[in-house]
C-alpha cells in the first residue's frame, strides 16, 4: 500500500487559527510523518482554497485585486505552515491551471453521463450593489437553528447546508443593504438525487470509519439529497465549459476537493520525469487514501464530492478513510476568523516555538468530543509533559554524563535485570504508541508517549546514577548508557509530534539516518548506542511557562 494523505484545504481569506490547524493540517502531518518513519511511501498534499465569495470578499476588504490578494495570502500561509513543520510534499493552490483543467474534466464527464441539469434559478440580486449576491454575499438568520449570521451556503452554527433563498431576513454582505430582489438566471445542478444511492453504498462499505464521519454522512443521506447548484454568478473561479455560461464559474465547493487532485498534478508537473500524479489518482488500487478535516467539512467530503467522483464513472481514487474532528474551543467559545477570537498561527509562533503548540494540540485533539484551549491548560500541559517529563529526562541525563564523565557515551558492561525489564516495558509501550498512530488515535498515542517518557524518569530516579558514580562506577556506566539510549528512543517516538525538538536530540546524539527510527522488537533497543560515541548536550529543550506569563497572555488574547 501507498498512502495518499490530504488535509482540508484552508481558505485563502486570512491567517488560520489553532482550531483550523488541529482539525486538519496538523494531524495529517503527524500521520504522514509517522508513516514515513515506518518506511511507508507517503504523499501529503494540501493547498489553499482560493475561489468563491470568501476570497472575493476578503480581497474587497483588503482593497486588492482578488488574484493579487490570493497570491500574497498563499505565500503567507505557505510560510507559516513551513515554520510549523507541516511536511507537505506539495502545498498548491486551487486557482492553479492544473485544478481548472481537472475540474473542467470532472464537469464534462458528469455532463456526458447525464448528471447535470440546467435550471432557471431565482438569485439574490442587490440593486444597491448592482450585482448578483451568490451564497456568502448574503447573510441572514438560519431557518433551522436561528443563528443570526448564517451564510447563504452554510450555517456555521449548526453546520447545515443552505441555499441563500432559505435565509430569514437576508442582507448583502457587500453593503449591508436589506433591499434584496430575486432575479432569474440559468444555473447547473448536480443530480444528487440519482447519485445518492451510489454514495450510500460506498459509505456503507466502510464500517471501519470513525462514528463522527459515518453519522454525518448517513444523516445527510437519510434526510434525502436535493440536487445541488454547482455554478455561481461570479468572475473569480473555474470557467464553466458550456455555451451560455461564459459569465459564470463553478461553485467553490465543486472545485475545492478536486484541488486535491489539482495540487498533486502541480507537484507532478514540477518534476514530470519522476513524479506521476495519475499513479495516485487514477486506477490506483494500491493507494490507501486518508483525509483529515473538521466536522463542518464532513458533508462535502462524505457525500458531495464522492457523488461527483462516482458520477464521472472514471476510476478516481475515493477516500479509504475519513478522519473528522470536533471543535477546539477557546475558553468555551468559538475560535473565529471573522471576529479575530483565539490564537492565530503567526501569533502563536511569536509566543513560543512550534513544538509547544504541536504537542498541546495533539495531546488535546478534539477527537471524540470538543476540547477547550485555555492558557492555563496550555501551560500546565507544557510544564508537566514537555518540561517536566521529556525535556527534563534528556537534559538532566546528558548533562550529568557531560559533567561527570565527559561528552562520550559510557561503555559499561552487560545490562542487568532492571535494564532487561525496562527494555521489555519500552518495547511494549512503543509498540502500543505505534498501533495507536496507525489507527489515527492521536490523543491515545500522546498519552502512550507520555507513559514511555515516564519509564525513563522512573528508571533514572530508581537507579540514581549520581550516587552510583561514587559507589559503583561500573553500574553507573550501564545506567547512563541506557539513559542515552532511552533519549534516542523517546525522541524517535516523539518525532511525528515534535519534530524540531526530536531532531535537536538526533543531532546532539550524532545519530545516523538509520538510527532515527526504532522498532519495538529490536533486541538492542536500549543498547544500540555506546562504545564511547561522542555526543553533545542540546540546549534546554523546553522552558517553563510561568504564572505571570499566563496572566499576560490571557490579558492580551482574552479568555
Ligand atoms: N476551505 C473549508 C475550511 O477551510 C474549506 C475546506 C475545503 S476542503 C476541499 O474549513
Ligand atoms: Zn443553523
Amino acid at each position: 500500500m501507498r498512502y495518499l494523505i490530504t488535509s482540508a484545504l484552508p481558505y485563502i481569506n486570512g491567517m488560520k487559527h489553532l482550531g483550523n490547524l488541529v482539525g486538519s493540517m496538523l494531524p495529517a502531518d503527524v500521520y504522514a510523518r509517522f508513516l514515513r518513519s515506518e518506511g511507508e511511501e507517503v504523499l501529503l498534499i494540501c493547498a489553499t482554497d482560493e475561489h468563491g465569495t470568501p476570497a472575493e470578499i476578503a480581497a474587497l476588504e483588503a482593497g486588492l485585486d482578488v488574484a493579487d490578494y490570493c497570491e500574497r495570502q498563499h505565500r503567507l500561509q505557505a510560510d507559516v505552515y513551513r515554520r510549523f513543520g507541516l511536511s507537505f510534499d506539495h502545498f498548491g493552490r486551487t486557482s492553479a491551471p492544473q485544478n481548472h483543467e481537472v475540474t473542467q474534466r470532472f464537469y464534462l464527464a458528469l455532463e456526458r453521463n447525464g448528471f447535470i441539469e440546467e435550471k432557471q434559478l431565482l438569485q439574490c440580486y442587490s440593486p444597491d450593489d448592482g450585482r448578483f449576491l451568490p451564497d456568502r454575499y448574503v447573510i441572514g438568520t438560519c431557518p433551522r437553528c436561528g443563528y443570526n449570521a448564517a451564510r447563504g451556503d452554510q450555517c456555521e452554527n449548526c453546520t447545515c447546508l443552505l441555499e441563500p433563498t432559505e435565509l430569514v431576513g437576508p442582507r448583502s454582505a457587500v453593503s449591508g443593504s436589506t433591499v434584496i430582489e430575486f432575479r432569474a438566471t440559468d444555473h447547473l445542478f448536480l443530480d444528487l438525487e440519482v447519485l445518492s444511492g451510489r454514495v450510500r453504498s460506498w459509505v456503507e462499505s466502510h464500517p471501519e470509519w470513525p462514528r463522527l464521519t459515518t453519522s454525518i454522512a448517513l444523516k445527510w443521506l437519510d434526510e434525502g439529497l436535493k440536487n445541488r447548484c454547482i455554478t455561481r454568478d461570479l468572475t473569480w473561479g473555474v470557467r464553466v465549459p458550456r455555451p451560455g455560461f461564459q459569465d459564470k464559474v463553478f461553485y467553490v465547493w465543486f472545485d475545492a476537493p478536486i484541488g486535491y487532485v489539482g495540487a498533486t498534478k502541480e507537484w507532478s508537473d514540477l518534476r514530470p520525469s519522476d513524479r506521476d500524479w495519475p499513479r495516485w489518482w487514477l486506477d490506483a488500487d494500491d493507494v490507501y487514501y486518508v483525509q483529515f478535516m473538521a466536522k463542518d467539512n464532513l458533508p462535502f467530503h462524505t457525500v458531495f464530492w464522492p457523488a461527483s467522483i462516482l458520477g464521472t464513472g472514471e476510476p478516481w481514487t475515493l477516500p479509504s478513510y475519513i478522519k473528522g474532528f470536533n471543535w477546539l474551543t477557546y475558553y468555551g467559545g468559538k475560535f473565529s476568523t471573522s471576529q479575530k477570537r483565539g490564537v492565530f498561527m503567526d501569533k502563536a509562533l511569536e509566543i513560543l516555538p512550534p513544538d509547544y503548540w504541536r504537542y498541546f494540540l495533539m495531546a488535546h485533539a478534539p477527537e471524540t468530543d470538543d476540547s477547550d484551549f485555555t492558557w492555563e491548560l496550555f501551560a500546565a500541559t507544557i510544564n508537566k509533559d514537555l518540561v517536566g517529563n521529556f525535556g527534563n529526562f534528556v537534559n538532566r541525563t546528558l548533562k550529568l554524563i557531560e559533567s561527570r564523565v565527559g561528552r562520550r557515551i559510557p561503555v559499561g558492561g552487560a545490562p542487568g535485570d532492571r535494564e532487561a525489564r525496562l527494555t521489555g516495558e519500552c518495547s511494549e509501550v512503543l509498540g502500543e504508541c505505534r498501533q495507536q498512530l496507525r489507527a489515527m488515535e492521536f490523543r491515545k498515542a500522546v498519552s502512550t508517549l507520555r507513559r514511555l517518557w515516564s519509564l525513563g524518569n522512573v528508571y533514572v530516579d530508581e537507579r540514581a546514577p549520581w550516587k552510583l558514580l561514587k559507589e559503583d562506577p561500573e553500574q553507573a556506566s550501564i545506567v547512563l548508557r541506557t539513559a542515552v539510549n532511552l533519549a534516542r528512543v523517546f525522541a524517535v517516538a516523539a518525532w511525528p509530534f515534535i519534530p524540531f525538538t526530536a531532531e535537536a536530540v538526533f543531532e546532539a546524539l550524532h545519530l545516523e539516518p538509520e538510527e532515527r527510527t526504532a522498532h519495538p522488537s529490536d533486541p538492542r533497543l536500549l543498547t544500540r548506542l555506546g562504545g564511547k560515541r561522542p555526543f553533545d548536550v542540546p540546549p534546554l529543550l523546553f522552558r517553563r511557562i510561568e504564572e505571570t506569563e499566563i496572566a499576560r497572555l490571557r490579558e492580551e488574547y482574552g479568555g
